[in-house]
């Protein structure tokens, strides 16, 4: 007798990056095992007649329950965070597992796999921030740890307690380059800020607001020239992280005349935040936007779209970094408003991203379906050596999977499942939200959610398949 399959989603309109079919798609112990139309019977039947299906997101660009200090602390763990994301539609994360000083690489993915354990109802990965490149970490770490399925790092150009110099930042991008990881940059000029910071606050400019003011996109465009200069150097592959506007596009754009291998993401609040967001007066509420770089102006957002269209970007993430407004470990640390300075940087999009860019971006005729898909999924699993088990809709993929329910939804705090107070996007207006989230397979939203916790998986990530690799001889 034939076995019925676990789940069969009927009558789906499959999109991925490249096609668009209809085809039923049949789920057994939670992989794709069958597509076409007419498939068996199954324990359980979903009718997905007249929806867009898409693989689920892969968000390879998220904080959760980072280490920080003082009295500040993260809103999101991997409980919460992955809950928020599975409402979203996205089915995998990639946070990071931050190196500390002093500490050592191995110890940072310790300290945050035991930080997960147990917690995520979806699967993740973690990418690698290097904060203290040792001999030790060179030599040693790094190269076990990509062996081991950590296979990317961020490198921060800014921030005192994270920023590599460029000697440093070419230590880090040898090894990457010697192993087949992806570095990731984050492109900020820390010393015009630093100086730009203390001229703002001389000059007693100390609201929120003036966080844009000392971020301007120069400090961007020359941090994005200098991280591709020293790739080239290198002759490594890189990533830029959270690209905010014209100019740093303009560079990313010179390397790829010049053949660089350079990528690009980018992040919603860059096509639909501006500065003014950030405040127009001196009130402490534009705290709730302050992250870097910090958004721009409705010209910069334009060109974010155009380049999403055109393929200059290849991965849009949330860079979801969840602080609690109101309390004292959030943007008021310890109950204080403070200098835009000490705001701590970051907001929250886990669960926003994928409808806010299907919404304006697929639905309102920007960009295609299938581009959708490959930005906020194939090319993310691709990018950090996760396809075609993620990112697809293909047998033998994890049944990640989206269902599309195209109508009016208004985004409201209250209605998200962060444990953030906020939400950047309160009362903005979209054309759809995901009706129902497969995660390998389980039902973890149909509009309400359904708590997996411990069901997601760390992934152990192979080597980036961005480009091709030469034959092997
Ligand atoms: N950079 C990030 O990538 N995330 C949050 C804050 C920051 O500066
Ligand atoms: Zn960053
Ligand atoms: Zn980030």
């Amino acid at each position: 007798m034939v076995q019925p399959f676990d789940l069969v989603l009927r009558n789906a309109r499959a999109v991925t990056a490249s096609d668009t079919f209809l085809t039923d798609i049949a789920i057994q112990d939670g992989r794709i095992v069958q597509l076409g139309l007419g498939l068996g019977v199954a324990r359980r039947e979903l009718d997905a007649a007249g929806r867009t299906v898409t693989p689920g997101g892969v968000d390879a660009h998220c904080h959760l329950d980072e280490i920080t200090s003082g009295p500040v602390r993260m809103a999101d763990d991997f409980d919460s965070g992955t809950r928020s994301a599975a409402c979203g539609g996205t089915t995998t994360v990639i946070p990071f597992a931050a190196q500390r000083r002093g500490h050592s690489l191995r110890a940072a993915v310790e300290a945050y796999r035991q930080r997960a354990e147990g917690l995520a109802h979806v699967d993740y990965a973690f990418h690698l921030i290097v904060t203290d490149p040792t001999p030790a970490v060179l030599e040693e770490e790094l190269p076990a740890l990509i062996a081991e399925g950590f296979t990317s790092f961020k490198i921060y150009m800014t921030y005192d307690d994270m920023k590599l110099d460029d000697g440093q930042i070419l230590d880090v991008l040898a090894v990457a380059r010697r192993h087949g990881a992806l570095a990731m940059l984050h492109a900020e000029n820390a010393d015009c800020i630093q100086w730009l910071t203390r001229r703002l606050l001389a000059q007693g400019h100390s609201a929120p607001r003036y966080h844009a003011q000392a971020r301007p996109m120069l400090v961007e465009r020359e941090a994005t020239h200098r991280a591709i200069a020293l790739a080239e150097l290198v002759d490594v592959p890189i990533l830029i992280v959270h690209v905010s506007g014209r100019e740093a596009v303009e560079q990313i754009q010179w390397a790829r005349t010049q053949g660089l291998q350079v990528f690009a993401e980018t992040c919603p609040q860059y096509l639909f935040l501006t500065a003014e967001d950030l405040g127009i007066d001196e009130s402490y509420h534009g705290a709730r936007c302050v992250c870097s770089p910090p958004p721009r102006d409705r010209a910069n957002q334009d060109v974010i779209w155009q380049n999403l269209r055109n393929g200059l970007f290849t991965v849009f993430s949330s860079d979801h970094a969840p602080f609690r407004f109101d309390g004292t470990e959030g943007k008021q640390p310890g109950g204080q408003q403070v200098s835009f300075d000490h705001i701590p940087n970051g907001i929250p999009g886990l669960e926003t991203r994928l409808p806010l860019l299907y919404s304006e971006g697929v639905l309102g005729g920007r960009i295609s379906a299938n581009q959708f898909v490959e930005l906020t999924s194939t090319n993310p699993a691709k990018a950090y050596g996760l396809h075609p088990r993620k990112g697809s809709i293909a047998i033998g993929s994890d049944a990640d999977l989206v269902v599309w329910q195209e109508g009016r939804h208004v985004i409201r705090n209250q209605a998200l499942h962060h444990n953030v107070d906020y939400t950047p996007y309160e009362g903005m207006e979209l054309k759809a939200w995901p009706a129902l989230t497969l995660a390998r397979g389980a039902i973890v939203w149909d509009g309400q959610f359904h708590p997996q916790r411990g069901h997601g998986q760390l992934l152990r990530c192979g080597l980036h398949s961005l480009l091709p690799r030469p034959p092997v001889p």
